[in-house]
């Protein structure tokens, strides 16, 4: 798909989740070299980062999406032409989707072991990453009950119903405002991640935390299904990840809103749940305590303190 229409369709939710939104930037890169005509290698490098820039304008909060189309425009580094640039980015980018959907494998098979016979377990919004600890234990033959949001304003819940329905697993559908009433049935809650941060916090759609709050009162084990690119790099630095603010008319119509003259209506579509009220995050390498999260970014992005002052040319003394 064009990089211009794959935007279009993030930016929609068309293509949602922030792996398939990774995903979809990712083939819309490849897509992209494979018809770049440059006749140097900065001009190749230049319609590529054009491209990038347009595909990073479309959602801010999902770090998987500056994460893979950085990891993709990174391969570029070493080619001496346009010929090898656009094979490197053919070859990241291809290698990238084979692992994302390794990924979502291995956190299926991690995280179905932490639920048990006669679980009852509940998500919230439509990760596809925590529908995979699900479906594997379910697909094990694990008994269990699972309970499912409808996840107000876009109603994600729909999707997750409909993939556990096909599946033949027993699902409960509740009203977002039901979590608590519901929550002492609960023995685990599953979520995915839009972004992880260094102290373990976890960003994931609007209302995440309140269901984490309520679990985490019921004592009910709350466990975050997050691919490692799925952490945030650059909250080593400080840097907060921006909670998507969309339009309000999808939470009230511009119609009933015209005449309500003295109501403003809020729109956020993610929260951060801190990592006090996260249990376990299960990666492709395995599940870790949010308290690790920093050996994620280190160890499996690359990105340790020291790398990020040599990129920035940051002076250590400047930090302190
Ligand atoms: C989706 C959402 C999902 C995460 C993880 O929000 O919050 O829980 O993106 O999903 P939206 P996945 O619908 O606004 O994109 O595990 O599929 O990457």
């Amino acid at each position: 798909m064009h990089v211009t229409e794959t935007a279009e369709k993030i930016k929609r939710m068309e293509i949602r989740g922030a792996g398939r939104i990774a995903r979809a930037a990712v083939e819309a890169l490849v897509e992209h070299a494979d018809g770049l005509t440059a006749r140097d290698l900065p001009s190749f490098r230049k319609g590529m980062e054009a491209a990038a820039a347009t595909l990073l304008a479309t959602r801010p909060t999902a770090v998987s999406l500056p994460n893979a189309v950085h990891l993709v425009l990174r391969a570029m580094e070493d080619a001496a032409t346009p010929g090898e640039a656009r094979e490197a980015v053919k070859e990241r980018g291809e290698a990238f989707l084979r692992s994302s959907a390794e990924a979502v494998h291995r956190i299926g098979e991690i995280g179905a072991h932490h639920i048990r016979d006669g679980d009852t377990v509940l998500t919230h919004c439509n990760s596809e990453a925590a529908l995979a600890c699900i479906l594997e234990a379910h697909r094990q033959g694990r008994e269990m009950e699972v309970f499912v949001t409808e996840v107000r304003p876009g109603n994600q819940g729909l999707l997750t119903l409909r993939t556990l329905s096909d599946a033949g697993v027993s699902t409960h559908y509740i009203v977002d405002s039901a979590v608590r009433h519901f929550m002492n049935r609960i023995d685990r809650v599953f979520v995915g991640a839009d972004a992880v941060t260094v102290n373990g916090a976890v960003v994931n759609k609007i209302g995440t935390s309140q269901v984490a709050l309520a679990a985490h009162e019921a004592r009910a084990t709350v466990i975050v299904a997050a691919e490692t690119y799925k952490f945030a790099p650059r909250t080593i630095l400080g840097e907060l990840v921006e909670i998507e603010e969309r339009d309000p008319g999808e939470v009230l119509s511009p119609a009933e809103a015209s005449c309500l003259p003295h109501v403003r209506v809020h729109n956020p579509v993610f929260d951060v749940t801190p990592a006090a009220y996260v249990d376990l995050i299960v990666t492709e390498e395995g599940a870790i305590p949010p308290a690790l999260a920093y050996l994620i970014i280190r160890d499996y992005l690359g990105w340790s303190l020291g790398e990020f002052h040599k990129t920035f040319q940051i002076d250590h003394r400047d930090q302190v």
